[in-house]
């Protein structure tokens, strides 16, 4: 018997279950192809795809200049390590730098690892640059943050679930309200070491949370009067997701350090990256810091394809005009529903809050109709529930989701 045949849904489910750990509750459907806007699963049902993998697929899924791209370069060489140089790895870092705008770059694979990445970066510059004596830079981060799985990461959460029994825990991290820049100007006030201030532009896992207009901008200003990095990390809000290249754009923000990730390889391949510029990046310095994989020629290509597409394409400009279409759709939905409360996001990350307890299992089995219906999203939280589609996705096919989950909220109206 072959090991890869075809398989049944539940036999799918059940394999999992029985063989892989369980550190996941996915909504039951199991996929089998993807393109564009929409995926497949294996009894060959089309679902529109409203979570495009956490804001990975944003170019939409497999994308066929960057498949292209992917599928040349495994062709020609896949993997050198950083033992030696490869022939692609200099002109995406080049290309990269130019578009985002930042002398350097640092290649990693996934979003944790460039996150950790640019924890590094700003500790070695404390204590090279600024000056911090060695072991007390701290770094200020944000309460209900979400920047990844690592234990330095979980270190700072605040999220039971993600951190219980994985201590102990990394210090040197200050944790301060979100979106209160009060909180911050305090705690640069009460801490003379600090190194570096991380914080995502919108607060994703924290149920789409958006910050006051002008909270980025006087973040970065305060930064830059005590003398700390303001470090973005845009794994989630990058790459247009949000109407602009980055959300940091909506308030010309030029953080000192960026962190990549998801959206990057358009999903095709695990691809991050830190960028900064030389004061901050040349603090690394051979065998202070690597991967195996970080930088590899198949990322490299896959990259460089997957940000001209979001050019191309202007996926920024149509996640702008679609989300606004979409909130506005929604809202108006909103204003005479007894079952969603709220729409609230940016381009095309948004949520809808349910009226219902954060402990509720409401917004699970709104996703679990939705996904009768013919779409696919999946609840933060018991009553919040995302929506994020590939940013190719035209007028016509939006408004046929909004009429998709319009029905789908009508039928839990009590
Ligand atoms: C999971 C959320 C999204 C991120 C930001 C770093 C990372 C992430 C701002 C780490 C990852 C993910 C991971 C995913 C769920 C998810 C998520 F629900 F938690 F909030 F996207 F919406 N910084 N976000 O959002 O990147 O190491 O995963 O590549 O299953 O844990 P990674």
């Amino acid at each position: 018997m072959a090991v890869l045949e075809q398989t049944s849904s539940q036999k799918a489910i059940d394999l999992e279950n029985q063989y892989g750990a369980h550190n996941y509750h996915p909504l039951p459907v199991v996929l089998s192809k993807g393109e564009g806007v929409y995926v497949w699963d294996v009894e060959g049902k089309k679902y529109y795809d409203f979570l495009s993998a956490y804001s990975a697929v944003n170019q939409g899924h497999c994308h066929p200049k960057i498949i292209d791209a992917l599928t040349q370069q495994a062709k020609k060489l896949t993997l050198t390590s950083r033992a030696f140089y490869n022939d692609m790895l200099g002109t995406y870092e080049k290309f990269a730098s130019e578009y985002f705008g930042f002398d350097k770059l640092l290649p990693m694979n996934t979003g944790a690892e460039a996150v950790e990445t640019a924890l590094k970066i700003c500790r070695r510059w404390a204590y090279q640059v600024k000056g911090i004596s060695e072991n007390d830079a701290q770094i200020i981060v944000c309460k209900n943050n979400f920047h990844g799985r690592t234990t330095t990461i979980i270190s700072f959460s605040n999220d039971p679930i993600a951190r219980k029994n994985f201590g102990p825990y990394t210090q040197g991290f200050i944790k301060i309200e979100y979106n209160n820049l009060q909180a911050l100007e305090d705690a640069l006030i009460m801490n003379t070491n600090v190194a570096g201030f991380l914080v995502e532009p919108i607060q994703g896992e924290a149920g789409v949370y958006v910050p006051s207009e002008g909270y980025l901008k006087a973040a970065k200003e305060l930064c830059e009067k005590y003398n700390v990095l303001f470090i973005a990390d845009e794994v989630q809000t990058g790459i247009a997701r949000t109407g602009k290249l980055l959300a940091v754009d909506y308030e010309n923000v030029t953080p000192d350090i960026l962190i990549l990730g998801k959206a990057l390889s358009g999903g095709v391949y695990p691809v991050s990256a830190v960028l900064a510029n030389d004061t901050i990046m040349n603090v690394i310095t051979p065998g202070s810091h690597g991967s195996t994989f970080g930088g590899n020629p198949i990322a490299a290509a896959v990259a460089i394809a997957a940000l001209e597409v979001v050019k191309d394409e202007q996926l920024a400009q149509n996640a702008d005009k679609l989300g606004a279409i979409f909130r506005r759709e929604l809202s108006k939905y909103i204003e005479t529903s007894s079952i969603a409360t709220l729409v609230r996001g940016k381009g095309l990350l948004n949520a809808i809050v349910i009226n219902d307890t954060e402990e509720s299992d409401t917004a699970w089995n709104i996703c679990l109709m939705l996904r009768d219906n013919g779409l696919l999203a999946k609840p933060t939280h018991g009553n919040i529930i995302r929506f994020a589609p590939p940013l190719v996705m035209n007028e016509e096919q939006l408004l046929d989701c909004v009429a998709i989950i319009i029905k789908t909220l009508k039928e839990f109206e009590r």
